[in-house]
């Protein structure tokens, strides 16, 4: 049998960092809203989190950056919603934000998760942000739980 090695979704004794952008506030509300409700409800101490708010879905990466060189975190939690206007500015703020944030992610060896939510319409974000599509910022809690808690295993069977 092959030793197989993934995460849990424990919480406990870890520590988090919430980066959220403002525009679209009322919808990116519910993501943070959203996440912090299941790093608790998986053991998360509300003390051990931090929201850190930044302009927009272009900054997340910058600002998840920064997180991960100045503060102890586990992992870093990037929340946005972006919705599709009349020009190209959806893509490329869009194609930044993904870049970036798993750039972030692999620089400072640190899980960063995407909850950035990509619409064509104010009701699919909507949909995504709490009604019948879930909510992408618990689903991004919960992908940087499972990562942190695979990374310990490794770290586990690691020699040094
Ligand atoms: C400029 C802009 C636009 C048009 N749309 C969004 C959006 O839908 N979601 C989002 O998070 N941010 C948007 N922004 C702001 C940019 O992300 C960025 O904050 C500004 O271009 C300033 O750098």
């Amino acid at each position: 049998m092959p030793e197989v090695i993934e995460g849990h979704f424990d919480a406990q004794d870890f520590e988090f960092a919430i980066v959220a952008a403002r525009w679209n506030s009322i919808f990116a509300e519910q993501l943070v809203a959203g996440a912090v409700d299941t790093l608790v409800r998986h053991g998360a101490d509300e003390d051990d989190i931090t929201v850190v708010r930044c302009p927009g879905s272009y900054e997340l990466p910058q600002v998840a950056a920064h997180v991960a060189r100045r503060l102890d975190v586990d992992a870093i939690i990037c929340l946005g919603v972006l919705i599709r206007g009349a020009t190209p500015h959806f893509d490329y703020i869009a194609a930044e934000a993904a870049k970036g944030i798993g750039a972030a992610g692999v620089e400072f060896d640190v899980p960063t998760s995407f909850g950035v939510i990509t619409c064509d319409t104010v009701e699919q974000a909507v949909e995504r942000s709490g009604s019948k599509a879930g909510n992408k910022g618990a689903e991004a809690a919960m992908a940087a739980l499972e990562m942190i808690n695979l990374y310990e295993s490794i770290d586990g069977l690691a020699n040094d």
